[in-house]
């Protein structure tokens, strides 16, 4: 398939050099904080397990919450997972101390340092912001912990005291810095800007976290890697405050596959992870959500269905079962004569092109939209070589 996918991907190499980019999942942070998500601990230790066993690299729980959630954080931290598990709290030596107790090894702290984050939720002033984000960030690496500093609010905030927090953090021995669009304001040409202007600047690694509120976070979030972050925040089917953040599949597959970003995710374990979700929040994904949505690889339109039906790489950027997705047929107004052709092989009745012309011409004429939907497994693309094949052999 990556026969066909070869000029878009030279395009996509172009004036970027490639390197790892690596995913944090928050599913058991961010994502519950998405209105009506709540998991039991078991559910929380499961989707941990998933998470690790899939590849992502870091995996992001808020101990801070409830002693529920400190239970999970603690009973995560014990499972010996691949990932590191970072415990999420407030920029607050009482909470640092939270992760402690749960023998944290990663924790990350944040503080908004935008005008309006400052004046009106914290109410404190800028050299109060800068001292407590300071504090915070000796206080957990005097105690030995690795960590990260969030700049809540960071695309909002004044860029000369964003760069000053940044590299006063930074001098303070922070591991990594998360450069978030808290609101989702950013387009990718603001996101690379922003982690650009502190990439020139400072060594720190960076983390990029963007909301989805106008549907541009993957694309942010890409942006700001090339502007130099060289992690991805996610959530699995991209739960979250409001809007949420870049889903885990969009993101995994765009870096696989788009990125060429070397990992050993296991994609074909992304179906089940949005469908482990689904069940847990009954949150269902909507039809067309890329890669695991219900309708991500149905074709319908005779044209596609004659394409597909020869080389789905025709219309499909990669395939199905990469993602432990599955190809579908539709068949109904729009089949075609192609769709018709094989619709009838498929119930055994003998075709030639008059007849497939007319059953093509009868679904249309039956108004009735789509009639059958059918998935397109390694068998039955078997038989649409064996009808392509009678076909042929009849018109001659
Ligand atoms: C929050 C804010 C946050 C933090 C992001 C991060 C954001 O809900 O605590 O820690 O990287 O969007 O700014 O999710
Ligand atoms: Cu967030």
């Amino acid at each position: 398939m990556d026969d066909a996918n070869i000029y878009a991907y030279k395009y996509n190499e172009m004036g970027v050099k490639p390197k790892k980019i690596r995913i944090l999942d928050s599913t058991l942070r961010e994502g519950e904080q998405h209105p009506g998500v709540t998991f039991s601990n078991k559910q929380r230790i499961q989707i941990a397990w998933m998470l690790d066993y899939f590849g992502v690299d870091q995996i992001e729980i808020s101990p801070v919450v409830s002693p529920d959630h400190k239970e999970a954080t603690k009973t995560i931290i014990k499972q010996g997972l691949k990932a590191d598990i970072v415990a999420h709290v407030r920029a607050l030596k009482e909470d640092v101390d939270v992760a402690l107790d749960c023998d944290a090894t990663w924790m990350a702290t944040y503080l908004g340092i935008s005008e309006i984050h400052m004046k009106d939720k914290l109410r404190i002033t800028r050299e109060e912001a800068l001292r407590r984000s300071v504090e915070t960030v000796e206080y957990a690496k005097s105690h030995g912990l690795k960590m990260r500093f969030t700049v809540e609010d960071g695309s909002r905030a004044d860029p000369e005291f964003l760069l000053q927090v940044c590299k006063e953090i930074s001098d303070a021995g922070v591991d990594r810095i998360s450069l978030p669009d808290t609101v989702g304001i950013m387009r990718p040409n603001g996101m690379y800007h922003f982690v650009k202007s502190i990439r020139d600047e400072i060594d720190t690694a960076l983390d990029v976290h963007c909301h989805n509120d106008i549907g541009l976070a993957l694309a942010n979030a890409l942006a700001g890697c090339d502007g130099g972050a060289d992690q991805i925040h996610t959530t699995i089917d991209g739960i979250g405050e409001r809007t949420g953040i870049p889903a885990l599949a969009e993101t995994a597959v765009a870096l696989t596959y788009l990125y060429k970003s070397p990992n050993n995710f296991r994609l074909d374990m992304l179906m089940d992870l949005s469908r482990l979700i689904e069940q847990y929040t009954h949150i269902i994904p909507y039809d067309s959500k890329p890669i695991v949505g219900p309708t991500a690889y149905k074709h319908k339109a005779g044209t596609h269905l004659a394409a597909i039906l020869r080389n789905p790489a025709a219309y499909e950027p990669i395939e199905p079962k990469i993602v432990g997705n599955r190809r579908r047929i539709v068949f109904g107004e729009l089949a075609g004569k192609n769709g018709a052709a094989y619709l009838m092989s498929l119930l055994g009745l003998d075709q030639n092109e008059e007849h497939a012309k007319s059953v093509a011409s009868g679904l249309k004429n039956l108004r009735m939209g789509d009639l059958l939907e059918i998935p397109l497994d390694d068998k039955l693309e078997q038989k649409i070589i064996k009808s392509e094949e009678s076909m042929e052999r009849k018109k001659k």
